[in-house]
C-alpha cells in the first residue's frame, strides 16, 4: 500500500529514492554435439535406422552422417540441449545393444 503523505515522485524530504536494478542474466542452456564413432561390424542400415527413428534425419542425410563415420571414424550427427542429446544417445546405446552391436555414440559440450 502507499503512503498518502509522500508524493509519487519521492519522498518529500527532496531526497531521491533509487532502487537498485537487481540484474538477472538469462545464459542460454549449454549445447552438446552428439558423435557417431564407426566400427566394423554394425551394418550400415541399421545405423540409418537409427539416426532416422531416432534423430529424425531423413533417409538421404543419415546415409550423409553413416558414410562420413564409415570413411572418417566419426560424424557429428547434430547439436541438441543436453537433455535431448543425452536421451537419444542413450537410446541408440540401448537399441544397439539389444541388437547385438557395439555401436558407439558419445556426447561432448560445444
Ligand atoms: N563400418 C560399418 C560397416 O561397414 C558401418 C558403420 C558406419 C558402423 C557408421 C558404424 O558409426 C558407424 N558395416
Amino acid at each position: 500500500m502507499s503512503d498518502p503523505l509522500i508524493p509519487p515522485d519521492g519522498p518529500p524530504d527532496g531526497t531521491t529514492d533509487v532502487k537498485e536494478r537487481t540484474e538477472t542474466k538469462v545464459k542460454p542452456p549449454s549445447m552438446y554435439r552428439v558423435v557417431l564413432v564407426n566400427d566394423d561390424f554394425t551394418p550400415r542400415e541399421f545405423v540409418v535406422y537409427l539416426l532416422v527413428s531416432i534423430f529424425q534425419k531423413n533417409r538421404e542425410e543419415a546415409g550423409r552422417i553413416m558414410l562420413t563415420a564409415h570413411q572418417g571414424g566419426k560424424s557429428v550427427v547434430g547439436v541438441y540441449t543436453y537433455d535431448v542429446a543425452t536421451s537419444r544417445v542413450d537410446k541408440a546405446r540401448k537399441q544397439a545393444v539389444e541388437a547385438g552391436f557395439p555401436l558407439a555414440l558419445y556426447t561432448e559440450e560445444v
